[in-house]
């Protein structure tokens, strides 16, 4: 049981006390009940005065101390008067008027519940990694400037690249914390501060998420990295491969009794448990831990194993950028190869292409090969012909075979009638599949983060058949899809589908993109031979060709 684990049993014993009216810790300090209280938890990693506390009727309401207006009275006030005992019916009552009619409450600190409330509830909704993330690495890089620190990291499910995110965990190494958290909470960036302490401040962003950041010593820096990494399953498990071994682990390093044997960097703390170093996006405990333990961790794939783009739009449709703009973008990151997959007439909206464009386009596409290969602009490097078809609801496909014949590639995609039941869509798809010029499909799911559900599929049918025929699945990593998930990933891996990491680029800063593409696929288990873009050029048309 670590500090600060304790630490929140006592303030959550406190919360209590608080709202029954009766709290002798805040009467008497630290005193000799809490230092037995604290002796217990650590000898039995248990305390029965709080299974028996947490039993009462009012500590659920601990809850409602997190919304700003209301206070240890208030939270008792509407349990005992109107039975109030969830944030949402709390929030029910506010509406309704009933708060306001409550001895000393009024109409003003009703409305400020009502708006406490909803702060609460925002912040509660988990936010798309994309969203975060690039937001986290400006405070970081903004702490950086700080000469106090020596060592700064992303922490918690940041740093593990889940697809949504709670809060942004940032970790500090420091010998004098204090500056370090005034620093903090005075960034740009700051809206409210949650909490100031030593070892941990909150505050919310501007943007409405909350950050958390911890400064340890530095002789702790990687045993708190790897226990602020998570997750919290995946900390469980190491922890107890420490006490097979006789080992103390927490977020102050690895203890052999009262010793402290690592700590100051994360691969240790792996090492004293028998452990290879297993990367953040694999901590899971999905496992992770079996594998390392044999020796069989996968060798993730890596930004560096992308050889190509195989979906991106051009101006053509509704991207942003010419496809010679677009082609020496993906130059300008070594790629080998790009495909140009604009969509197909359907699609109105998109300014599809009739077949009589897609001519036009395959025309101009071929002049800046012809042109690269000649070495007149650019470097040796391949634009290959694609398009995202659409597969219209009975499984055809929205362009005829005549001209899917003249591409490199095709991608097909689901777009409409998403409604459709379970066995229509994978019927759909799964002829989709079958078709000889199909060589991919997008967003096999289109679901749309935290805005759209996946379609009803099964998912097993679909892979099934891709294996059957030598098709890949897409891994479309626009932030918002990412799609295949990491779950998905990781099943299509184990039944032997290929995969494409894809960014569906719409402008040139979209290449980078990949990043969120190859976190989803670390955390899916993948690696470099399951990805069909991290083949060379020749070899990548070799499997184009089935
Ligand atoms: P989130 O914030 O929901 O997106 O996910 P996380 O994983 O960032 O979770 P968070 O912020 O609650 O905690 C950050 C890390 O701290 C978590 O991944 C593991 C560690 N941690 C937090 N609470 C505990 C705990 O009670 N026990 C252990 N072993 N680790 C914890
Ligand atoms: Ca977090």
């Amino acid at each position: 049981m670590t500090n600060q684990e304790i630490a929140t049993i006592l303030v959550h014993i406190s919360e209590i006390l608080d709202i029954q009216g009766e709290n002798p810790f805040k009467i008497r300090g630290i005193g000799e009940g809490i230092a037995k209280k604290i002796k217990e938890l650590l000898e039995t990693g248990k305390l029965k005065y709080y299974e028996d506390l947490k039993k009462s009727e009012y500590a659920p309401l601990t809850e409602f101390l997190r919304i700003s207006a209301v206070g240890p009275k208030h939270a008792r006030l509407v349990f005992d008067q109107l039975g109030v005992k969830t944030i949402a019916q709390l929030r029910k009552a506010a509406e309704t008027g009933k708060l306001r009619e409550l001895p000393g409450l009024g109409e003003k600190v009703e409305q400020n519940i009502l708006q406490g409330i909803k702060q609460v509830q925002k912040y509660k909704e988990r936010l798309p990694l994309a969203f975060i993330h690039p937001r986290a690495r400006n405070i970081v890089e903004e702490l950086k400037k700080d000469k106090l620190i020596k060592q700064i990291t992303l922490a918690g499910s940041l740093r593990r690249m889940r697809e949504t995110i709670a809060d942004a965990d940032i970790l500090v190494a420091s010998d004098k914390p204090k500056p370090v958290m005034d620093a903090f909470v005075k960034l740009p960036q700051v809206s409210k501060v949650v909490a100031k302490g030593n070892t941990k401040s909150s505050i919310v962003t501007k943007d409405g998420f909350q950050v958390d950041l911890r400064v340890v010593k530095p002789k702790s820096f990687g045993a708190a990295q790897h226990y602020f990494t998570g997750s919290k399953a995946h900390n469980i498990r190491v922890r107890s491969l420490g006490v097979d071994k006789g080992l103390k682990i927490n977020e102050y390093g690895v203890f052999k009794g009262e010793k402290n044997i690592a700590g100051k960097a994360e691969e240790e703390v792996f090492k004293t448990v028998g452990l290879p170093y297993i990367p953040p996006e694999l901590r899971e405990d999905q496992g992770e831990i079996e594998a390392g333990l044999k020796n069989q961790l996968p060798h993730l794939i890596e930004l560096k194993n992308i050889k190509g783009d195989l979906h991106v739009h051009s101006a053509w449709t509704d991207g942003n950028n010419s496809i010679e703009e677009m082609t020496q973008a993906a130059q300008k990151r070594g790629y080998q190869y790009i495909a140009i997959c604009d969509h197909s007439p359907t699609i109105g909206i998109t300014n599809g292409l009739t077949p009589q464009r897609l001519k036009k386009q395959i025309e101009e596409i071929d002049q800046l090969n012809k042109k690269m290969a000649q070495k007149v602009i650019g470097k040796n490097f391949r634009t290959l012909k694609g398009i995202e078809v659409d597969i219209k609801s009975n499984g055809q496909l929205d362009l005829d075979e005549d001209i899917l014949k003249e591409l490199d590639i095709v991608v097909a995609a689901v777009h409409t009638k998403f409604t459709q039941p379970q066995e229509e869509m994978t019927r759909r798809i799964v002829k989709a599949i079958e078709n000889p010029h199909v060589d991919i499909i997008a967003h096999p799911t289109g679901r749309l983060i935290g805005r759209r559900e996946p379609y009803q599929v099964e998912m097993d049918k679909l892979m099934d058949a891709c294996k059957a025929w030598g098709k890949a699945l897409e891994l479309n990593a626009y932030p918002e899809r990412l799609d295949l998930s990491d779950l998905n990933c990781r099943k299509a891996k184990e039944k032997g589908v290929k995969i494409a990491i894809s960014t569906d680029a719409h402008r040139e800063g979209h290449l980078d993109w990949i990043t969120f593409g190859i976190a989803t696929a670390k955390r899916g288990w993948i690696e470099p031979e399951d990805v069909i873009n991290t083949l060379p050029l020749s070899k990548l048309l070799k499997w184009l060709k089935h």
